[in-house]
């Protein structure tokens, strides 16, 4: 095992990292920008060095900085967190080339996944079902409007460098096809450095249900089970919960098996991620893999008592997985709600200080946050505060200890998604299952605002449509 590590993460992540190597016996030295500099974490961390000021190019994503932080703190290896550089796939070669460890997963398995193309036809080969559309990238309009009329509308525009939603658009017809695929093409370019873009049938009412894996450098490859992430705003996850409320035994058994032999076909170590979509007639489809620790890894640690930050450590420095799949057990329900510092009705983001905290406690409540009464909640970075974690028997008891949970959190003097929270587990509705079946059809066409298929409370209002 590591005796000594860097980590250039911040925020709740940066903490959980830190917590992670304490049980090991491992050291830890946090890389952080200027802005992040009262930030808790780094009281918890053996050193710290300063790696550049707020913005991310000039310190969290600033490679030179990083590696010659890693030199100067004599650490073996390096923990990415998640964002930033953790799925770059040139950051794990440099760190790699510098006899630096890359806590995360081969070079080539990021470079295979990050390519949204590539990896759908990974998963193809592999017999996993992918949604219907175009084989490759997409090279033409005409040859995307070709493709849409073969798998029917509405399709979606997805940009092949991008993931997690960032830069999809719907098309309802050729002529807004057209368009969508010249927009995506462009805005792919500028976001992502590549043009190209894949076509997808738009699967409606679908859930988004992912799956946890866990891969050694010795081939062993297992799942510890699945999330369902489907409440989600403009590509940001709200609410997560472990395991799926739509899945049965059969459907859960072939999503878990699915998802190792994908990350099997690109020989995968460390900690990662297999999403699908789950349609309402128990349909499966591979939409795209995260090579990273996930923010909604709790979840899955509660349900399966696995400290997986701890599985990554292991992994890394070249220990054997510390179970087998058949040691796997799911036990009870857990949901995470992601707590930001945002307008719960407007979404916008409301950094500032905060002024009065109390963390809830209790009987299965976990609270994951670098937060604490004084900090000043930067609007350098994301605007997650909290992430507050339930675990109970099942999942009416769940929703009971969150909406407790919830109430009993004080956070003051910044505004936050705490609110909402209340407003979503007040309703019946979610105690069947968090989203309705109009779901995705309302988060792509009013802007992102989840309706919950429930009319007991009023709607938050919709934003204008960004997309
Ligand atoms: C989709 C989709 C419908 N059809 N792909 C892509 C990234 C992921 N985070 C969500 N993504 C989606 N991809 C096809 N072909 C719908 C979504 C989607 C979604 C799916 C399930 C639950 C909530 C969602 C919220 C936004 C987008």
């Amino acid at each position: 095992m590591f005796s000594r590590i860097l980590l250039c993460a911040r925020g709740e992540i940066a903490l959980r990292i830190i917590r992670a190597c304490k049980e090991l016996g491992i050291a830890t030295v946090a890389a952080y920008s200027e802005a992040d500099a009262d930030s808790i974490y780094l009281e918890f961390a053996d050193e710290k060095i300063c790696i550049g000021p707020g913005p991310s190019e000039q310190s969290y994503l600033n490679i030179p900085a990083i590696i010659s932080a890693a030199e100067v703190a004599d650490v073996e290896a390096i923990h990415p967190g998640y964002g930033f550089l953790s799925e770059v796939s040139r950051f794990a070669e440099v760190c790699r080339s510098c006899n630096l460890e890359f806590i995360g997963p081969s070079a080539k398995a990021m470079d295979l996944m990050g390519d949204k193309v590539k990896a759908r036809e990974i998963a193809i080969a592999a017999g996993v079902p992918v949604v219907p559309g175009s084989k490759g990238a997409v090279p033409t309009g005409e040859e995307a409007v070709k493709i849409a009329r073969q798998v029917g509308y509405p399709v979606l525009v997805k940009a092949g460098m991008g993931g997690g939603g960032r830069g999809m658009r719907v098309a309802h017809n050729d002529m807004s096809l057209l368009n969508c695929f010249a927009v995506a093409g462009a805005e792919a370019e500028a976001a992502f450095g590549s043009k190209e873009v894949y076509i997808e049938k738009y699967v409606s009412g679908a859930r988004h249900v992912e799956i946890q894996l866990l891969g050694d450098h010795h081939g062993n490859v297992i799942h510890l089970g699945d999330r369902d992430c489907s409440l989600q705003r403009r590509h940001q996850k709200l609410i997560e919960e472990a395991p799926s409320p739509a899945l049965d035994k059969q459907l859960r058994e072939k999503l878990g098996e699915s998802a190792i032999a994908i990350a099997k076909a690109v020989e995968y170590y460390g900690a990662g991620t297999v999403e699908f979509l789950v349609d309402a007639t128990g349909g499966y489809y591979f939409i795209e893999m995260n090579c990273r620790i996930q923010v909604e890894h709790p979840v899955t640690e509660m349900v399966t008592g696995v400290d997986i930050l701890r599985e990554q450590l292991r992994i890394a420095s070249g220990e054997r997985l510390s179970l087998r799949q058949e040691d796997v057990k799911i036990s009870g329900v857990a949901i995470e709600c992601r707590i930001n510092a945002e307008d719960p009705v407007s979404f916008q983001p409301t950094p500032g200080k905060i002024t009065r905290y109390y963390a809830p406690g209790g009987p299965g409540v976990r609270v994951d946050s670098h937060a604490y009464c004084g900090f000043t909640i930067s609007p350098t970075y994301d605007s997650l505060v909290s992430k507050l974690i339930v675990h109970r028997r099942n999942r009416r008891e769940a929703i009971t200890c969150m909406q407790r949970a919830l109430e009993e959190y004080i956070i003051e003097g910044i505004k936050t998604t705490i609110p909402l929270y209340q407003g979503i587990f007040g309703r019946s509705s979610c105690v069947s299952g968090l989203v309705g079946t109009k779901f995705v059809e309302d988060v792509l066409d009013n802007g992102g605002f989840p309706g919950t298929g429930d009319d007991e409370a009023e709607e938050p209002e919709a934003d204008e449509d960004d997309s």
